[in-house]
């Protein structure tokens, strides 16, 4: 057995600030990454080309970094149980760390990696890495049990020591030439691209993959536009939030500098509304870390409704809707400019998604999961726990204390696009029409026709009634 210690990358690309990589530098200088491209998650039905696009970019750099300290990442191909402990093993590798995650597929994975492993003689070590508060750091003070409600699991989170930025790693030692051949011959493989594996995806991403780009991102972000995060965080015209989701899903940042960042522009604030904006884009922070913990404590959220009401709903699933909404084709100005932005970016505004959910669950009656499934399949920074959480949300039949929450597209648009310059960026066939229109989306039938906008699909009011209808049935 050597003193090699393996490195299992997953959603942490990254070398600063990763609580695990550390640990493993205090054990061993001779230390190798690994990043498995696993079947079992590139082979779903929920994945979306601009996040692998994403990922691979931040693969990419990763392997420089690793390179520049004198060391590399490898990259291997298959079910993880088979191919790390193959190479683990040809290596004779004395252990293999990683950061562990919440989600149940990851859970399933890491155990059967870590009994692989162990049957070998080979040692495993796990960290939390992903959060600042590990799940189970936060419970309730009567039961000692998870917070099902954001509020007062903010109200303990925010009041725990949160750790520091780990050291920086300036060294590492890298495999032998010899011992680079036996890596090949146990599977390990040239960085693919998005599209060899199978993913096509041209457009440049709103935040570039890779830790440097995230840095910068953080950076610009606590420079210009954290101050007025509060107000301006509402306004999908306006670049008024981070744009760090995929950095945050990847972990091409850690989430430890990420919170030193909003510590050190607090000390830098000079009014109430400032300090403001950055306590309330830390509460953001809380509810990615509020998903994750009831992810872990909650597998089932990951399968359906969590509510009773719910559960056996009576969704209409009308395909030829669902299909509308999918394309921005509903003929609500705001739901299509959203929808469009969607898939135009791979991206969608944290208001707009609110506005969307609503129509395909409240509008449409339609099933939420169809929502969320199609979320995963565009979304850059689709991350099961805060994906599902929003839907959940959304669609009322999450942990939700609030029982049902209906959003009318007009008045959103009234309030967070007043002048309809989104609805304008993204619906650019009525871009030249009068901004009443574009707001309130009441357009006559005969201008809808000349200028190629399609009718509404359903009626806002007559929906909200059916389906309030149906909610109170099912809850008699
Ligand atoms: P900022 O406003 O700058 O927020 C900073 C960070 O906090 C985000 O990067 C994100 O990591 C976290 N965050 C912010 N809001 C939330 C939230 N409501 N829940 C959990 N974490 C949050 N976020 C994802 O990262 N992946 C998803 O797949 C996802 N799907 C969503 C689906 C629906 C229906 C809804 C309503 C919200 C969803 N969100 C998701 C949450 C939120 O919309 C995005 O995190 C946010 O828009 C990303 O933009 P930003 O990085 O500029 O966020
Ligand atoms: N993680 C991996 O270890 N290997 C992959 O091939 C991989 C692909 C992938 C694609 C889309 C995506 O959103 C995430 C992806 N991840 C991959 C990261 C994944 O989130 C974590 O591995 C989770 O722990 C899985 O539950």
């Amino acid at each position: 057995m050597s003193d090699l210690i393996l490195f299992w990358h997953r959603r942490d690309l990254r070398i600063s600030d990763n609580l695990g990589l550390s640990a493993a530098t205090q054990q061993t200088s001779k230390l190798v990454g690994l990043f498995c491209l696993d079947p079992g998650i590139l082979d779903g039905d929920d994945i979306a080309p601009a996040r692998v696009t994403y990922m691979i970019g931040c693969l990419s750099e990763l392997q420089k970094n690793y390179q520049k300290l004198g060391s590399q990442l490898l990259i291997i191909q298959g079910k993880p149980e088979t191919a790390i402990s193959q190479l683990a093993a040809a290596l004779e590798a004395k252990a293999v760390f990683w950061n562990l995650d919440v989600e149940p597929y990851a859970k399933k994975r890491d155990r059967a990696v870590s009994d692989a492993l162990k049957e070998q003689g080979i040692g495993v070590k796990n960290f939390w890495d992903q959060l600042l508060h590990a799940p189970g750091d936060i419970l309730t003070k009567s039961s000692d049990s998870p917070y099902k409600v954001y509020t007062p699991f903010w109200r303990s989170w925010s009041q725990q020591d949160k750790p520091g930025v780990t050291q920086e790693i300036d060294k590492l030692a890298g495999l032998s030439k010899s011992e680079t051949k036996t890596a090949e011959k146990a599977g390990a493989i040239a960085l693919p691209s998005a599209k060899d594996l199978g993913y096509e995806w041209d457009t440049p991403l709103l935040t570039s993959p890779g830790e440097t780009a995230a840095k910068d991102k953080l950076e610009e972000f606590c420079d210009r536009a954290i101050y007025s995060y509060d107000e301006d965080r509402n306004f999908p015209d306006l670049d008024g939030t981070s744009q760090l989701s995929a950095a945050l899903k990847f972990g091409a940042i850690g989430i430890r500098t990420v919170w030193q960042a909003t510590l050190d522009v607090l000390d830098d604030c000079r009014s109430d509304e400032a300090k403001e904006g950055v306590i309330t884009w830390q509460k953001e922070l809380a509810w990615r870390e509020f998903y994750q913990h009831c992810m872990f404590f909650y597998p089932e959220l990951a399968e359906g409704s969590y509510r009773d009401e719910l559960k056996d709903f009576p969704w209409e699933n009308d395909e030829a809707k669902f299909q509308a909404w999918c394309e921005g084709k509903t003929g609500y100005p705001i739901v299509d400019a959203a929808m469009r932005q969607l898939n135009e970016t791979g991206w969608m505004h944290n208001r707009c998604r609110m506005i969307v959910a609503s129509f395909l669950t409240k509008d449409l009656i339609i099933d939420w999961r169809w929502g969320e499934k199609y979320f995963m399949q565009k979304l850059y920074d689709g991350d099961l726990s805060a994906n599902n959480g929003g839907w959940q949300w959304s669609a009322s039949s999450g942990m939700d204390p609030k029982p049902l929450r209906i959003f009318n597209p007009a008045s959103q648009a009234a309030k967070y696009d007043r002048d309809g310059e989104y609805i304008r960026q993204w619906v650019s066939e009525i871009s030249s029409m009068d901004t009443e229109y574009l707001v309130t989306g009441k357009i006559p039938p005969e201008e809808r026709e000349s200028y190629g906008y399609p009718q509404p699909i359903v009626d806002h009011k007559q929906q909200q009634r059916k389906f309030k209808e149906l909610y109170k049935q099912q809850k008699d």
